[in-house]
């Protein structure tokens, strides 16, 4: 027998970091408040049609009034870390020139009341909230973007580059990339394969640019990259169907992880796209600069992704329609529905993909530290006559990511936190409030928070270090 409590029969290293993980543009609110101006998020939220239920992020969970209330909630929860991002056009309204005072002081008073808190803060640079004026400009697929954004994350490591512990420069290019500029459903709604994959370019470069910031300024930190990774499984072992995986793992992964972590773009990607473009946006020097050594890799996982060649069935018009977010992989490429439960999103729950990943990460980036910047689901949840409220998907969910990062662990992978998403029910992009991530409740009319029982589960987790039988 060992000395450890018999209740707790998966226990995490000492130091391990358990945080929750919110976004500007979901939770603040206060859209039009002490100088801040439209981002891309502003823009197609108010575009009718865009966004489940016309919904906003006008005042979403009330954050930017509320901080002190939120941190709270945290101390409550225990947790040692707590993820959230900067929006972008509070700081730098137009996206250029000088910061305005009041939107540093936002983040300040966040930054140091979480400090006071016993809490470390973990800001990420770029959570999808462009400011308009660049967008308008040409937004992403421009390189003028990337070096607006070195600026920019030049003014936030200068404000708070001594107060923040980790920075993540940004969440989840692919999405910002592919769904923003290649299939629309994100901001700024383009469709077109060749803005997505210049697009994604520039995310690198911009990444880049602001390590090199941030470096300078605040060499102390930690500094990282958030990425949604997919947890791609092809349907057999096919030569045919082990191509669809490697194309999907090319555009979906390697297109962030090469350039960052070997300086070079995939050979295999430049051949897939080269119906769409011959990568002539990649200037020289560009890979020196995307490929500054970061302190660790964040990555957000919510399902995996099964595919097969593409079913000689399935109509050319739809695998090849220009609103695909697979460059150069439409028309080669069917996705198959994973088997087993589905979360509200109707996103299988899988966590053995959570463990693929983790594993694949330790064996292709030794030495990389990993953090599970998200993790999470949406479910609807009830209230019970005592005022509980319930969600006991989300706590079977959680369980079983956890068992499986902790699983991970014991086979050599080298994951230092694990951040849930989300502390609160938040604006969920297309979705608006229809879907809740939150661990607490937010009614959303009176901006009541309730924990829910998850919220208490995972303040167990915390206390006790690890998981129960
Ligand atoms: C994250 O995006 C975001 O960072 C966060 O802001 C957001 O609220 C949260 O997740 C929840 O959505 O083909 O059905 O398997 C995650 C976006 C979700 C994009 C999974 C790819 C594949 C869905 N990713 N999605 S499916």
């Amino acid at each position: 027998l060992d000395a450890r409590p018999a209740t707790t029969t998966l226990r995490f290293p000492t130091g391990f970091r358990w945080g929750t993980a919110t976004a500007a543009y979901q939770i603040e609110g206060a859209a039009s408040e002490d100088g801040r101006t439209p981002s891309i998020w502003d823009t197609f939220s108010r575009t009718p049609g865009r966004v489940r239920n016309g919904d906003t992020g006008d005042v979403a969970a009330d954050h930017y009034h509320r901080v002190s209330e939120d941190i709270g909630l945290m101390r409550r929860l225990g947790v040692t870390d707590y993820r959230f991002s900067i929006a972008w056009p509070r700081v730098q309204p137009t996206g250029r020139g000088p910061a305005v005072q009041k939107g540093l002081d936002f983040y300040r008073r966040l930054v140091d009341e979480l400090l006071e808190a016993g809490i470390r803060p973990v800001a990420t640079l770029y959570h999808w909230d462009l400011p308009q004026e660049l967008e308008d400009a040409g937004g992403w697929p421009e390189r003028d973007t990337a070096y607006r954004f070195g600026e920019y994350a030049a003014i936030m490591a200068e404000a708070l580059g001594d107060r923040v512990a980790t920075w993540t420069t940004l969440n989840e290019p692919w999405c910002a990339a592919f769904l923003g500029y290649g299939n629309g459903e994100h901001a700024p709604g383009r469709t077109s394969a060749i803005a997505s994959l210049r697009a994604a370019h520039h995310f690198n470069l911009a990444h880049g640019l602001a390590v090199g910031q941030l470096r300078g300024t605040a060499p102390a930190a930690e500094i990282s990259l958030t990425l949604n990774l997919h947890a791609v499984r092809p349907r057999s072992n096919a030569p045919e169907d082990l191509d669809a995986a490697r194309r999907i793992d090319a555009v979906g992964n390697r297109i962030f992880l090469d350039p960052v972590f070997r300086g070079r773009l995939p050979e295999d990607l430049i051949h897939d796209t080269a119906p769409v473009t011959d990568w002539s946006f990649v200037l020289d020097g560009d890979l020196d600069v995307t490929a500054a050594p970061i302190d660790s890799l964040g990555i957000n996982y919510y399902s995996p992704t099964v595919v097969a060649a593409a079913s000689p069935s399935s109509s050319p018009s739809s695998s090849s329609s220009p609103s695909s977010p697979w460059a150069g992989a439409e028309g080669h490429v069917s996705f198959l529905p994973a088997p087993g439960p589905r979360t509200a999103m109707n996103w299988p729950v899988d966590a053995g993909g959570l463990y693929e990943l983790l594993v694949r990460l330790r064996d292709d980036l030794p030495g990389v530290p990993l953090l599970i910047t998200e993790n999470g689901a949406a479910y609807d949840d009830y209230a019970d006559p005592s005022g509980a409220v319930k969600d006991p998907e989300r706590v079977e969910y959680l369980h079983a990511h956890l068992t499986a990062v902790h699983r991970a662990l014991a086979d050599g992978a080298d994951v230092r936190g694990y951040f849930l998403w989300s502390l609160l029910d938040n604006f969920e992009w297309a979705y608006g409030y229809s879907k809740r991530f939150g661990i607490v409740h937010v009614d959303f009319a009176t901006q009541r928070r309730t924990l829910k029982d998850s919220a208490r589960w995972y303040a167990d987790i915390i206390a006790r270090g690890g998981l129960p039988a």
